[in-house]
Order: C-alpha cells, then sequence, then structure tokens
C-alpha cells in the first residue's frame, strides 16, 4: 500500500440496508472511501485498444462513449471532470503471437502505461474513470488501483469470465484473460503489470451476468472458489438479491471496491455494439438497479466501462447505454 487516505479508521457498518433487503452482514471499510467519490473529483482516460479482441472497431469505444456525452453528463450531476485523453495504444503492422497471447507486446506496453496514469490520478486524490478499448485494459486500470488499494474488491460485469490463461484460451485474445491474470493465473508478463502480483484475492471478487464460460475457466472457478452470479442466478433470485449478495461479499474484507463493466454483459437487445455478444443477458433496467444498488453502498474507488465498439453498434446505442449506466453508479436518481 502507497496511500495512507485509505484503512484508517475503518467503520464498522452493522446491519447495512439497501434495496428493501437487510443483509444483516457486519462489513469493514475505510471511512476516507466514501468521501473519495463524495469528493466528486473524477478524472477519464481513454485506452483506445482493440488488440486484446483481435477485431477492428472496438478501439473506437472511448471516442463513441465521449460523444454519447459522459463529460457534460457527469458535470451536470456535480463531478468535477478532467480529461487526461487518451493512452497510446501501438499499431502493429503485423499480427504477432507470443504463446497463444495475440499481440502480447502491444497489450503489455498499453497497460503499463495505463497502470501510471491511474494510479496518477488516485493519488491525486481522484476518481479514476476508465474507459474502453477491449477488456484487455482492465489489467492496468486494477495494477494502477490496487497499489493504492490494499485489499481491493472486484465487481465483475460480464457475459464471460475472462478467466482464461494462455494455456486454457481457444482464441488467444487477451481479452479474455485480464481477471485470471488480476488474481496471478497466466503469462507473467500480464500477471507482473505494474511490477507486482498478483492484485486481487479471489474471495474478494464476484462475476455477475456469465453466461458463456469456457472450459477452463469452470474449472479454475472450482479451483479457487471464487464467486460467480450467473444468468441462471439472476433469472432465480432477481438482480436485487444478487446485488445484495454481490455488495456484502466484495465488501466484506475490502478496502475499496473497483466495478470493471463489459458492456457485453448486458442483453445485446439493449447494447448491440459490443464485440462478443450474447444472447440472454442483463436487461436495461436490471443494470440501472444493480447500479443504483451499487452507488447507495457508496464501496466503489474506481470504474471502467469497456468493450463499446461503434461499427456494430445501431446509432451509438451502447454508448450511450454506458453513459446511462455511468449516471446510475454514479449517483444519479429518478426522483
Ligand atoms: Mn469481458
Amino acid at each position: 500500500m502507497t496511500n495512507g487516505l485509505f484503512m484508517q479508521n475503518p467503520v464498522e457498518l452493522s446491519h447495512f440496508a439497501i434495496g428493501g433487503y437487510n443483509i444483516g452482514v457486519k462489513q469493514q471499510r475505510s471511512k476516507e472511501l466514501g468521501a473519495f467519490i463524495m469528493n466528486k473529483n473524477m478524472s477519464i482516460v481513454g485506452v483506445p485498444m482493440d488488440l486484446g479482441a483481435d477485431r477492428r472497431g472496438v478501439d473506437m469505444g472511448p471516442s463513441a462513449i465521449r460523444y454519447a456525452g459522459v463529460v457534460a453528463r457527469l458535470e451536470k450531476m456535480g463531478f468535477h471532470i478532467e480529461d487526461r485523453g487518451d493512452i497510446f495504444v501501438t499499431r502493429p503492422h503485423h499480427f504477432t503471437e507470443t504463446e497463444n497471447h495475440k499481440y502480447l507486446d502491444e497489450v503489455v506496453e498499453a497497460n503499463e502505461k495505463l497502470a501510471d496514469v491511474v494510479s496518477d490520478i488516485m493519488t491525486a486524490g481522484r476518481f479514476p474513470l476508465v474507459l474502453g478499448g477491449d477488456h484487455s485494459i482492465a489489467l492496468g486500470t486494477i495494477a494502477g488501483v490496487a497499489k493504492h488499494v490494499k485489499n481491493l474488491g472486484v465487481i465483475w460485469f460480464d457475459a464471460h469470465g475472462d478467466l482464461n490463461t494462455g494455456e486454457t484460451s481457444p482464441s488467444g485474445n487477451i481479452h479474455g484473460m485480464p481477471l485470471a491474470a488480476s488474481l496471478g493465473f497466466g503469462h507473467q508478463r500480464l500477471t507482473n503489470i505494474g511490477g507486482f502480483a498478483p492484485k486481487l484475492k479471489p474471495e474478494n471478487v464476484v462475476i455477475i451476468g456469465a453466461r458463456d464460460l469456457d472450459q477452463g475457466e469452470r474449472d479454475l472457478i472450482k479451483r479457487i472458489g471464487m464467486k460467480v452470479f450467473t444468468m441462471h442466478e439472476i433469472d432465480k433470485l432477481g438482480m436485487a438479491r444478487v446485488m445484495d449478495e454481490a455488495i456484502a461479499h466484495v465488501s466484506k474484507n475490502t478496502d475499496g471496491v473497483h466495478l470493471s463493466l463489459d458492456l457485453d454483459g448486458l442483453d445485446p437487445h439493449d447494447a448491440p455494439g459490443v464485440g462478443t455478444p450474447v444472447i440472454g443477458g442483463i436487461s436495461y433496467r436490471e443494470g440501472h438497479v444493480s447500479l443504483e444498488m451499487l452507488a447507495d453502498a457508496d464501496i466503489l474507488c474506481s470504474a471502467e466501462f469497456v468493450e463499446v465498439n461503434p461499427i456494430l453498434d445501431r446509432e451509438n446505442m451502447t454508448a450511450r447505454v454506458a453513459v446511462a449506466l455511468m449516471s446510475s453508479v454514479f449517483g444519479d436518481k429518478l426522483l
């Protein structure tokens, strides 16, 4: 831990109530953490990356989200926004692959830069909001945040697990590996971004919305005992109950929670502009209620919204959905 902001005077929140449910779980969190988002100082950074997805288009995600009005929307909510522009991502002339990792050098290079920028934002006492770009950029975001938050929790909204390694990945696409690498599994150049590993403990992470898991990912989930709310649990329990449990889980032994939201977690009907759509996903309203509950819980220290692909979108709908979801997670209310 390099920042004394966290860990001071943890306050005990017993009988934490949200959304009409009483979880009754005793929770510990840093008193300063809530103040961190409450100071309303936020820095945006874009990562025009598509090399982790081996597909053209998702590198235009940060532009699409900016065109959808992210800065104006958050400023209207009272945030003081600093837009740090985009991280430079090398455009390779040729396809490269290293031990079943496509474009490993370029993905590592951009994520090292992103980790530095995110860490710098947190040093300045600001909230980092990262715009993707494919999901490989979570490697850099989490590396930057984890330098400042000793026990980092993560909520990973996704249709997929992103828990592959070079050994298990059917495609070699690094955007299917960032959660595994952040947990310390996979290629050393991915696990070691930011110069340390692992960034996360499995017990501090939840996946929400999964419906397309590879066999290697299922095996890893069982081996490390990670909490996953698939669409099965969301259908059976309802999103409000799932979020109650997810929030209790990730805030139990952590000092702050990172939200990594892949737009493909939503149903392609509501978010068609993603690289790897999977039918049967989280509805637009379920997305909003889950993020409104997350806002009420006041546990976030950082967030990223990834995999917006304008090429596959309809009239920038997916970027507009991303901005609407951001307004919910940062505290906008209907009434
Ligand atoms: Mn993903």
